[in-house]
């Protein structure tokens, strides 16, 4: 079973999760007296006039000046946002809104992020992996390379975030995730410590993965070049921490690793073909919805169930 502690409970939090890298709900991380179409309004209106705020694919990055008024950040969070301890990105704050029924297939975060996610309305049952019993992923990619993987064998934890609660996600737990509530919104708080992670498979594997990137880099296609550029809000910096115990031999070795898993890769290739799809249909989607109403679901639009992550 997942472990819950009260948000208030900053030290315990930090000395048993946050640098073990376990995940824990904390509950009563914040209130919300607002529905959940002023939350939308609010937001939205805040977004639409920050030209700081840019869209991803189901998802907004913002600056956390934009919560201001909007809801209160958690103790546990400003304790831990702090740029001598984690790399911060401008954006460090990301929005999502998902309607009922959507679901976030098997992926890991890049980055090397861990996530404060925040369920601000709504509920989500969330499927989590740990990094040390990983799945096979798309090579060179954080997402998995079946769409439903086998869990045999796999330490994980199912569990729910009600309204009010904040999941804190570990760099390179794999996730899947199902909105339950008639409407979902979520405030992310992201960073990349700067330190070490817990060793795993996963934390390996990212490490490896951008050593050969970084020594890639004038070969690399216009996305990866700009993962690089971007790691983690900072780019070279963050790479080096990340690397610098990759040898040149294990980095050389990830090429192999990676393919090793083609077979597989071929068996998830209809999945990557849908999520492509969703991920067009998204965007029309999020062009429609900008400016025009508050919330997908004041819209009356239908947002795809599968997304790119
Ligand atoms: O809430 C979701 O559906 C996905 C969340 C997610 O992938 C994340 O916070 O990293
Ligand atoms: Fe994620």
């Amino acid at each position: 079973m997942i472990s819950r502690l009260e948000a208030t409970q900053v030290d315990q939090f930090v000395s048993e999760f946050y640098h073990a890298e376990q995940p824990v709900v904390l509950t009563g991380a914040v209130q919300i007296p607002a529905t959940v179409d002023e939350v939308c309004d609010r937001l939205n209106a805040r977004i639409n006039e920050d030209a700081t705020a840019s869209q991803r694919l189901l998802w907004y990055d913002v600056r956390r000046e934009l919560l201001d008024q909007i809801c209160t950040t958690p103790a546990v969070v400003d304790e831990l946002m702090d740029p001598e301890a984690a790399f911060l990105r401008e954006n460090c704050v990301r929005i999502w809104f998902n309607p009922q029924g959507h679901i976030t297939p098997w992926h890991y975060d890049g980055h090397s992020l861990h996530v404060f996610n925040l369920q601000l309305k709504g509920k989500k049952r969330w499927t989590i992996v740990a990094p040390e019993t990983p799945f096979a992923c798309t090579p060179f990619s954080h997402t998995v390379a079946t769409k439903r993987p086998s869990l045999k064998g796999k330490r994980l934890f199912t569990f729910e975030v009600e309204e009010g609660e904040m999941l804190f996600l570990p760099r390179y737990w794999y996730h899947y995730v199902e909105s339950l509530g008639v409407m979902n919104i979520n405030v992310n708080w992201v960073l990349m410590p700067k330190v070490h992670a817990v060793p795993s498979a996963t934390a390996t594997r990212e490490a490896e993965m951008m050593w050969l990137k970084s020594r890639m880099d004038p070969w690399l296609p216009k996305g990866a070049k700009k993962t690089l550029q971007t790691y983690a809000g900072h780019g070279k910096p963050a790479v080096d921490k990340l690397t610098e115990n990759v040898t040149a031999g294990a980095g050389m070795m990830r090429v192999a690793k990676e393919f090793a898993h083609v077979p597989l890769w071929s068996i998830a290739l209809p999945a990557h073909i849908a999520k492509l799809r969703a991920l067009l249909r998204t965007k029309r989607l999020l062009r429609r919805l900008r400016g025009q109403a508050s919330s997908p679901v004041q819209a009356g639009i239908e947002m795809p169930r599968v997304a790119n992550y």
